[in-house]
């Protein structure tokens, strides 16, 4: 099937009991048994409930997956992976990834003995020279947040699966539509599906996607353990929203790709960083393993005043952390998303308080471009 009619059907079919072709919302904390030791699939809804599994099986289509698991967060589902790692292992992490996932490996996973390395991932020699003999994990952000560094996912494999190192991908920026890291051999995919899956900025989630039975039964005993899992219906908007997923992912990149062009012929604007534009160092990489480049522009000016400047007089993008929402917003990563990464360490990569990010939603394109110009001009 195409992803449309996947994203449309996979995982609710009609209601059997009512013939209700929406999903419900099964607002239930618990189920009756008929017997003991008789139940009818389901117990009590931290361990599962059918909306939610719904949504595991529809996710799990979506990203060419055998089993999805649903979470009360991105940020909890990287929490569950991280548990896979027991004290005195180690994992190497690309260096610009979301700020919150650099502040959970780094402030509150290392308090249980798990070691962390950051390295600039789309050089994979980094990635050989960081192997350690206690390595299990590489947890890759592709294209990371905000500078759109690729990693060569395939190529990332390749090295790993021979030393049994486990390969996760954080595919939150392109969505399954624009890119399949268990198609190009990842053994975890995670999505915070608070961005373009939910696309509506109405609901906090997360998502895992595997194949292997083994882990996910060590993620599914973890999330029932742990217990971080959405409501009912936080996952039927997430149903809800998926159904629209590829109308949206086409609209954002047609969007991001005018708005990238536009900002690229400003005299103001210093650098463009968007996958598209053939200045990107990655387009090749970009065309190869995605089939898209995504709704995220990223672009830096010649000072702190003028990024503060231009994200002031902005008026259709709004000062707002998060993306992936049908809106277009505007954030400054440095002080916001990603001020709980130190400023030396964030700077020696790049990430200056002179970089704006715009997660440019599916307004008119021909607006978004004036509501720029009025800012930078
Ligand atoms: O916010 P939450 O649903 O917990 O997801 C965390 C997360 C994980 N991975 C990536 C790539 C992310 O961008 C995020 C959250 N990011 C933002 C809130 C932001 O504005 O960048």
């Amino acid at each position: 099937m195409g992803f449309s009619t996947d994203a449309i059907h996979s995982g609710q079919p009609p209601d059997p009991s009512t013939g209700a072709v929406i999903t419900p919302i099964f607002q239930t904390t618990t189920y009756c048994l008929e017997e003991l030791g008789k139940d009818k699939g389901f117990v009590y809804s931290r361990s599962g409930n059918p909306t939610r599994s719904a949504w595991e099986k529809n996710i799990a289509v979506l990203e060419k997956g055998k089993y999805g698991l649903a979470f009360a967060s991105g940020m909890s589902a990287i929490h569950a992976v991280s548990k896979l790692l027991k004290s005195g292992e180690h994992a190497i992490v690309s260096n610009d990834v979301y700020g919150g996932t650099y502040r959970l490996f780094n402030r509150v996973m290392t308090d249980y003995g798990l070691e962390f390395s950051y390295i600039d991932m789309s050089n994979l020699e980094n990635l050989k020279a960081a192997i350690q003999s206690n390595t299990r994990l590489v947890f890759i952000e592709s294209p990371t947040n905000p500078l759109l560094i690729l990693t060569d996912i395939a190529g990332a494999v390749d090295i790993c699966r021979e030393r049994g190192i486990l390969v996760s991908v954080d595919n939150t920026f392109m969505s399954p539509y624009f890119q399949n890291p268990l198609d190009l051999g990842a053994d975890i995919v995670i999505h915070s599906s608070t961005k373009y899956l939910g696309g509506h900025s109405d609901v906090i989630g997360g998502v895992i996607v595997l194949n292997s039975d083994e882990l996910h039964d060590k993620l599914k005993f973890i999330q029932n353990s742990v217990g971080a899992v959405p409501s009912p219906f936080d996952v039927w908007l997430l149903l809800r929203s998926t159904k629209t997923l590829a109308v949206r992912m086409e609209r954002h990149n047609f969007n991001a790709s005018e708005v990238a062009n536009y900002l690229s012929r400003q005299k103001k604007i210093k650098k463009v960083i968007y996958l598209g534009l053939d200045s990107h160092p990655q387009n090749e990489l970009a065309k190869k393993q995605m089939r898209g480049f995504g709704g995220m522009v990223t672009f830096e000016v010649e000072s702190f005043e003028k990024a503060k400047d231009i994200m002031h007089r902005l008026k259709i993008f709004t000062l707002a952390e998060s993306l992936g929402g049908v809106e277009s917003l505007v954030c400054h990563p440095s002080t916001m998303t990603h001020a709980s990464i130190p400023k030396e360490v964030r700077e020696k990569y790049g990430l200056t308080d002179r970089l704006v990010r715009l997660s440019v939603g599916i307004e008119d394109v021909e607006d978004l471009i004036n509501d720029l110009d009025s800012a930078i001009n």
